[in-house]
């Protein structure tokens, strides 16, 4: 497989409501997608889940596109690759900027998939014929109005419920949630708002039997985290900590954490996002796929990697119409009852509406 000719769009989605973190809120989702062709003319599509400003970590959607036309898309493009694993090698001299090389790598996972007649799921070695459905609840103006959310979503089924704290909107919350719903899984993800002086805030979360609680100490911590877990019943799972295999073995090694969320973009694509999956199974511990309000693109990316064995936890992933008035793939992702049937078609499996992505795209370029 040679990869001849990449597209980079800049897309603006309107979210169907605003989605509030610790970090800030989004309303509308601008992101980098990235259309790769090659020799044969087969098309594969790749996702950047940077966002517009650094909050969640330090890429952004310019970052990103200035690494990828500079120094990865030069590395690519006109280069026979037999498998995608090499691009994760030919991109390790590279450091960090792991969002754009995930945008690059995922296009040319789904070209291979489709080159060898497999879905990606199944290209990836995944087994899951449907995957589980968790939902992320934004930060609300009023606990009665997140109340009355969790309880649509559950009647919807889905599988288990995250909902964002900070200071200030915590321990009073996940009070009433556990109170409201004694048999739901709930989690709380904190986005990194509090510091290790805050244990006795955060030891008052163990009372409502969470599931586990994500990232609650700074995005770059492995240390406090796991003197936290020491004194915490709750599972802690880091998120924005873990960008590699290596992030995870020491953070595992620490006892930093005791359940891990990937997200394909944060540890730099598909091949490093089996490797952490494929330790932490040997090692015991349980993985789940993050979400960043992706676009059908990387949403199916995400689908098709929860079918690997160790996704055993139910992830983020939920279905386009949660997000979007209309998704840019065809069918959208569906979550029916707390699940997501895989599809089997090669490659994502979703077809790329061109004519809804020309509509969002305010930007484009293209190289070969
Ligand atoms: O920390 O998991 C996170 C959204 C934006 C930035 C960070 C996170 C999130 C989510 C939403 O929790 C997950 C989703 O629904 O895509
Ligand atoms: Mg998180």
């Amino acid at each position: 497989m040679k990869i001849t000719e990449i597209t980079i769009r800049h897309l603006q989605m309107k979210l169907k409501a605003p989605f509030t973190t610790s970090f800030g809120t989004f309303t509308t989702k601008e992101f980098l997608l990235l259309e790769a062709r090659d020799e044969a003319g087969t098309v594969g599509w790749g996702e950047s889940v940077a966002f517009n400003a650094p909050w969640y970590n330090e890429e952004t959607l310019q970052t990103n596109w200035h690494m990828l036309e500079d120094f990865l898309i030069p590395l690519i493009l006109n280069k026979e690759l037999n498998h995608p694993d090499e691009v994760n090698e030919i991109f390790a001299p590279i450091r960090k900027n792991n969002m754009a090389k995930s945008t690059l790598e995922g296009a040319v996972w789904d070209i291979y998939a489709q080159q060898t007649n497999k879905s990606l799921a199944k290209a990836l070695g995944g087994t899951k014929v449907k995957i589980e459905v968790g939902i992320s609840i934004g930060i609300q103006e009023s606990i009665e109005e997140l109340v009355a959310l969790v309880d649509g979503y559950v009647k919807e089924g889905y599988k288990r419920i995250k909902v964002k704290i900070k200071p200030g909107w915590d321990v009073d919350v996940m009070r009433t949630l556990r109170e409201s719903f004694p048999d739901v899984a709930i989690m709380a993800d904190a986005n990194s708002a509090y510091r290790l002086e805050d244990i006795d805030l955060l030891k008052q979360l163990d009372a409502f039997d969470l599931t586990m609680i994500e990232q609650p100490l700074a995005s770059d911590d492995i240390i406090d985290h796991a003197q936290l877990q020491k004194e915490l019943k709750t599972p802690i799972c880091l998120d924005e900590s873990i960008h590699s295999l290596e992030d995870a073995r020491k953070a595992v090694e620490l006892g930093s954490t005791k359940i891990i969320n990937i997200k394909i973009g944060r540890v730099g694509g598909l091949t490093e996002a089996k490797k952490i999956h494929d330790y932490c199974e040997a090692n015991g511990i349980p993985v789940w796929c993050g979400g960043m309000l992706e676009s059908g693109v990387g949403r199916s990316h995400n689908v098709a990697l929860t079918t690997l064995s160790n996704f055993i936890l139910p992830g983020d992933t939920a279905g386009s119409s949660r997000y979007w008035e209309k998704d840019i793939i065809v069918p959208e992702v569906v979550a029916a009852d707390g699940y997501i049937d895989v599809p089997e078609t090669t490659g994502i499996g979703y077809e790329v509406d061109r004519e809804t992505v020309e509509a969002y795209t305010v930007a484009k370029k293209n190289y070969k």
